[in-house]
């Protein structure tokens, strides 16, 4: 299997998450990418290739014009502001207050910010810009034939909704390149999900639409980030309707009983029949997760990479979250490898 990947996204590195009410090193840190990518040529899983160019058009199909001019001016923004830390809001447009975009950087953070454990810092935009690059090249590959890829993206994408980010996410990196394959020739797509969080952002940008079918297996949101979204009885409006579907299980869910929510999910989306599908690649379902409540070990990622392979679908693999460094990178190749020794 191809991996698509860039040093640039080192280009995010901030110093901060809040986090237990205190500031600490951010959890998605460029270390992640570094094991995965170092996997990657430990088990020569196949080639490593750089990123295409496909601008910002792709990014625009996707995300509000205003929300990408924010994260664009966002740092400079902050700092012109004279503030010495990284950019975090402190104040929402929360019930019943007015949905008037501010002008000062401090409201204009609060207004695009769905959470605000995610700091923006030097370099985060260049790095979101070219994790979608990834995304789309990997999407593209797909096209051209290939019928397994991984893009390596770094930062994650999928709690990016259409002019809003956090969770570490600031570009929906599986929903641009979702439509990157609708516009050059797919007529549907499906999306799993098998992040340990709910894809907030990328249930909010296919809500409304029956050509994307986007499915979920989380922490129930009772008790996990992102706690406003991914309840079972959210199932899409108007034309979606019915073309979202959401596996919220509690914690200490083990292997068995999220496997039975990925095997109903798998025949829905045989169903479906996509013309191709992607998969929003997470491993903080990982048992020593430090962040997460499932109880997946390190041979069960193998065992689902072969699950999915058997709907036999061109499959792009995008990596989202993990945050257990030691293991992360075992974890996620074992997902592509049980995927390939099934194919
Ligand atoms: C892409 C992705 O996986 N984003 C996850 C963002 C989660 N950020 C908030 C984490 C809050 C965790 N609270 C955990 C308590 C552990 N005891
Ligand atoms: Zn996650």
């Amino acid at each position: 299997m191809e991996t698509i990947f860039t040093e640039r996204h080192r280009l995010r590195n901030s110093k901060t998450e809040l986090f237990g009410g205190q500031l600490v090193e951010p959890f998605e840190r460029p270390s992640r990418a570094e094991y995965i990518i170092g996997r990657v040529r430990e088990v020569d899983l196949g080639p490593v290739s750089e990123p295409d160019d496909y601008g910002m058009d792709p990014i625009l199909a996707i995300h509000d014009a205003d929300f990408i001019a924010f994260l664009q001016g966002a740092w400079s923004d902050w700092q012109s502001a004279g503030f010495e830390g990284e950019a975090m809001p402190t104040v929402w447009p929360a019930r019943r207050m007015s949905q008037k975009i501010p002008t000062n950087i401090e409201g204009r953070l609060g207004y695009y910010a769905l959470a605000c454990e995610t700091t923006i810092s030097e370099g985060t935009w260049e790095a979101a810009y070219a994790s979608a690059q990834v995304a789309l090249t990997g999407a593209q590959r797909l096209n051209d034939g290939a019928k397994s890829v991984f893009s390596l993206c770094r930062p994650p994408g999928h709690h990016a909704a259409i002019d809003m980010y956090g969770g570490y996410c600031f570009v929906n990196n599986a929903a641009v390149a979702a439509q990157h394959l609708l516009d050059t020739g797919a007529k549907r797509i499906a999306i799993l999900d098998v992040d340990f969080h709910h894809g907030n952002g990328t249930q909010d940008i296919f809500d409304a639409r029956d050509d994307v079918l986007f499915i979920s297996l989380h922490g129930d949101p009772m008790d996990a980030f992102p706690h406003f979204l991914g309840h079972a009885d959210e199932t899409g409006n108007g034309n979606g309707d019915g073309f979202t579907i959401n596996y919220p299980m509690p914690p200490n869910t083990d292997f068995k009983t999220w496997r039975e929510a990925l095997q109903r999910a798998l025949a829905q989306i045989a169903d479906y029949a996509p013309d191709k599908l992607i998969i929003s690649l997470g491993v903080d379902t990982f048992e020593s997760d430090p962040i997460s409540f499932f109880k997946l070990k390190s041979e069960d990622f193998t065992t689902y990479g072969a699950d999915i392979a058997t709907l036999n679908l061109p499959t792009l693999f995008v990596m989202e979250g993990g945050y257990d460094i030691a293991e992360i990178s075992v974890n996620t190749i074992n997902v592509l490898q049980g995927f390939e020794s099934a194919s």
